[in-house]
This record gives structure tokens, C-alpha cells and sequence, in this order.
């Protein structure tokens, strides 16, 4: 059996005598991939230590074996929290604003990127597929290309993949561009993310295309491809289906009586657009004053990246505009927006989900967005709830039966809000039952193994020896 190494930023190793992968979302995907291989799990401990090792801590947990390595702070500062979460992040999902660009960062990104290719390198086998996600990595194909590793390498992007009106505004644009057609294969989540990356080769590179997807980039072939990220949807639907008997659901649903339930569940982060959905709901309470004490919006905003000052500032706004909203319309019977950044398990998720009317996702920008995706198969058949998603989520393509909406646009968030809110059984599953049979075709284990068998594809190929 072939052995498939999977690279990503950050790696949970579940517990010893443990056989099971660990819990968490690129774990979720990547279950039953491990069934047809056997394999290896290398990247970021989530420690941070004074003088790391540069071997990695190797653990054996039935089919898996993971290889962990800790960051110091210096490579954690300006590696993760700077060029990857406030120069990438920033950029590609299009908040040139937000964006801060150092060399440092920069310079700290590449060597940890090389720090892991070197300690990947001594790991690998021939025969061994290797699978990169996210853009804490894009140079590693190139660093272990340089170590002579001749194996198939792909790279799985979660996030969007902006124009290159965007994307070039990134001081070190051209060398990360050269940096991702070193991978064989290219995942993106969208076409236009395959669009906007594909163009920019062609004009910063003079890549050529070649057909189907791949291009010659500096005498290089790679392939770039859109394989939308799928979700569970049968462990989803199922987790839905019992979370009624969870105590924090069934307090959820007996506190709201007669009220009718909206929900957002997002990490705490500025792309997710959470005060820009909370001023749409209050916009929906100023237009429809007889909803008032009637609706009640739930977000759930676990917090994230607290180290990074962009999200310090983001948690500051979003206390101030549900301060505002809530005071200036809530009564004592009656709280306009209900704001918890405790993270719930996944199991009362699914059961608020389900008990909610509405699902309101509007991201200002997403590579994806599983909530959206989790939201539909939360429901039940016979009485659905509505979605109302971003069009600007990678997610929106394959769920064309929400109603979508221009997340910048808080009256038309607003407008969507009261259209669910008032939407009739009957057209709640019409446009149900499409995306749910959708999301079970192309659920996650469909998109990893699409991916892999694309990636198998480039056993063969032959790759020139590393310049000396
Ligand atoms: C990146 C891309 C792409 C949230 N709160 C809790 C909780 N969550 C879970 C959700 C969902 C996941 O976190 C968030 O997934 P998203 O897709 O919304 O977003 P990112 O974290 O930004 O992920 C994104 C994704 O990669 C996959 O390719 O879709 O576009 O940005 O699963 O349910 N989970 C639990 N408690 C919480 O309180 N257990």
C-alpha cells in the first residue's frame, strides 16, 4: 500500500493508544483517504519553544504517523502571525487595506518553509505522494525540489486565489508565483480562483497554457484544477438528527418559545464580515418593527489569531456595533442579538443549526465556506430552514438555490433576512433539496478523492535533477 504524506500548517497528534485521526476539519477530510493509504501527517506542533529541534517528534498512531516540529518565537512571529496571517491572509482574500508587509516576515516564512522541507526530506520514500495545504506552505514544493525530492507534490489552496490586480500588490508576488507552479497539481476551491491564478501566470511568468488545465511555467509543467472542499454531509445530518436530546440545544430552543431563530457561526475573523452582518440584522429590525422581539440572531464568533493586532481591533468593532445594536432596540424581555465566542462542539452545532429558520452566512470573501454547507445538511426534510449566503463564498457555485447576497449591501442582507423569515414550506424545499443532493454527491470524500486521483496521475512524470 502507497503512503500519502499530507503537509499542513498545523497538526493536532491525537492522544496516545488513540487510533483514531484527530478531530478538527482537515482531519474530518482526510478520513477516509487514510483508509486507501497509509500515512503521514508533518508540519507545525502548535508549540512554540526557545530552541525547536530540527528533527521532528514522530508518533505512530495506527495507519498515521505523525511528525511534529515546534516553532521558536521568532519563526512563529514573523512566519505565521506576520506573512502568512497579515501580509497572505489579508491579500487574498482581497482587504489590501488590512494587508502588512515586512521583509522580516517574509524572510522568516521562507526559512521556516525550508526549516520543514529540510526535515520533511530525510522522511520521505519513494513512491510516496506528497499533499501541501494552505498558504503558510507555498514555497515548500520549491524547497524540497531543491533537496532532490523528485515525488508527485501537490498543494490544495483553501482560500481564495484573488486577480492579479490583487494579488501583484504583494511585495513578493512573482516569487511566490514561481514558488506554486513548482507543485504538480494546484487545488483551488472555485474556477475563478483557477481563472485569476492561471491569468496572472500568463502575465507576470509567461506561462503557456497548454490545455486541460496546464501550463509551462519557466520550462516547468503544473496543473491547476478547482476541486471545491466538500463536508460530511450523512455524519452532519445524522448529528443533527440527535442533537435534540443536547442539553445546551434543548435550553436553546425552549429560551426562544415562539421566536423565530437566525444563525452565524464563524471563527472571528474580518473576512467572515460579523459586524457587517450585524448591522444587516439591524437594519431588518428598523424595516420590519413588527419583527421585533419575534426574531432573535444567534452568533457564534469563537475567537482567533488573538495574537495578530487586525483581530484585536475586529473583536473591539464587533463588541461596539452589538453594544449599540442591542441597547439602542433590545428591551428586557427581549435581546436583539445573541453573541457567544465560546467555541460549541460540533454536535451542538449541528442541533442550533437545525433549529434555526435561518442560516445567515455573509462573508465579505471565502475560499469555501463549510458553515454554509453544514447549515444545509443540519435540516430536516420536511420543514427546512433557509440559507442566505455571500455570493462572494467559494461555497455560493455550488449552492445556487440560497438566497444570495451581496454581503457589502446591508439593505439586500436585510431584504434576504425577511424573504427566509417568510418563505413558504413549500419553497423552502424546493430549493433544499437540490443543494442537500448536491452537497451528498460532492461531499468531502468525493473531493479528496478526486483530488489524490488527479495527483496519482504524476507518478510518471519525469522531473529534470535539481541544478547543483
Ligand atoms: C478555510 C477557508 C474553507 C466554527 N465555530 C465552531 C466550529 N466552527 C467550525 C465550523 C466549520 C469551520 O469551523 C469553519 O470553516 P470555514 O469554511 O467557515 O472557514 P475557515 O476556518 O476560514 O477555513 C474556508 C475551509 O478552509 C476549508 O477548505 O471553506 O473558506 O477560509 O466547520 O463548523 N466548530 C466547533 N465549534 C465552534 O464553535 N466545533
Amino acid at each position: 500500500m502507497s503512503r500519502l504524506i499530507i503537509v499542513s500548517n498545523r497538526v493536532a497528534v491525537p492522544d496516545a493508544g488513540s487510533k483514531a485521526v484527530a478531530a478538527g476539519g482537515l482531519a474530518v477530510a482526510l478520513k477516509e483517504a487514510f483508509t486507501a493509504y497509509k500515512g503521514l501527517w508533518f508540519g507545525w506542533s502548535g508549540k512554540i519553544t526557545d530552541n525547536p529541534s530540527s528533527e521532528p517528534v514522530i508518533a505512530d498512531r495506527g495507519r498515521v504517523q505523525y511528525a511534529v516540529m515546534d516553532l521558536s518565537p521568532q519563526d512563529h512571529r514573523e512566519y505565521y502571525s506576520g506573512f502568512a496571517n497579515r501580509a497572505l491572509w489579508p491579500i487574498m482574500h482581497y482587504r489590501l487595506g488590512l494587508a502588512a508587509f515586512s521583509r522580516a516576515d517574509y524572510a522568516g516564512y521562507q526559512r521556516v518553509n525550508r526549516i520543514f522541507a529540510q526535515a520533511l526530506a530525510g522522511l520521505i520514500e519513494p513512491g510516496d505522494l506528497i499533499w501541501v495545504h494552505d498558504y503558510h506552505l507555498i514555497p515548500l514544493a520549491s524547497e524540497l525540489r531543491g533537496l532532490g525530492v523528485s515525488n508527485p507534490i501537490g498543494y490544495f489552496h483553501h482560500i481564495p486565489w484573488p486577480s492579479g490586480e490583487v494579488f501583484n500588490t504583494l511585495p513578493a508576488s512573482t516569487e511566490l508565483l514561481r514558488a506554486v507552479s513548482d507543485y504538480d497539481l494546484i487545488g483551488l476551491q472555485t474556477d475563478s480562483d483557477v481563472h485569476n491564478l492561471s491569468r496572472n501566470l500568463v502575465d507576470e511568468l509567461r506561462a503557456i497554457p497548454l490545455g486541460g488545465g496546464s501550463l509551462m511555467v519557466d520550462g516547468r509543467r503544473t496543473r491547476i484544477r478547482s476541486f471545491p472542499i466538500g463536508i460530511d454531509v450523512d455524519g452532519f445530518r445524522q448529528a443533527a438528527e440527535r442533537a435534540g436530546m443536547n442539553r445546551t440545544v434543548r435550553d436553546t430552543v425552549a429560551g426562544l418559545r415562539t421566536r423565530k431563530l437566525l444563525i452565524g457561526v464563524d471563527r472571528l475573523d474580518y473576512s467572515k464580515g460579523v459586524p457587517e452582518r450585524m448591522e444587516a440584522v439591524e437594519r431588518f429590525f428598523a424595516s420590519n418593527p413588527d419583527q421585533r422581539g419575534n426574531v432573535v440572531f444567534l452568533q457564534i464568533a469563537p475567537k482567533s489569531r488573538t495574537e495578530v493586532p487586525e483581530y484585536e481591533q475586529l473583536s473591539r468593532d464587533v463588541n461596539e456595533v452589538l453594544g449599540n445594536i442591542n441597547g439602542s432596540l433590545g428591551e428586557p424581555s427581549w435581546t436583539p442579538i445573541q453573541y457567544v465566542t465560546k467555541a460549541y462542539p460540533r454536535a451542538v452545532l449541528a442541533g442550533l443549526y437545525r433549529a434555526a429558520r435561518v442560516g445567515v452566512v455573509t462573508p465579505m470573501r471565502d475560499g469555501m465556506n463549510l458553515v454554509a454547507k453544514e447549515y444545509v445538511a443540519a435540516q430536516s426534510e420536511d420543514d427546512p430552514g433557509v440559507l442566505v449566503l455571500s455570493k462572494f463564498a467559494g461555497a455560493a457555485r455550488q449552492l445556487p438555490e440560497a438566497l444570495l447576497v451581496n454581503p457589502y449591501d446591508r439593505f439586500e442582507v436585510a431584504e434576504a433576512i425577511r424573504a427566509a423569515l417568510y418563505m413558504p414550506k413549500a419553497e423552502r424545499v424546493e430549493r433544499w433539496k437540490p443543494m442537500f443532493e448536491r452537497m451528498s454527491r460532492e461531499d468531502v470524500d468525493w473531493w479528496a478523492r478526486s483530488y489524490l486521483g488527479e495527483l496519482e496521475g504524476f507518478r510518471t512524470v519525469e522531473r529534470e535533477p535539481p541544478a547543483a
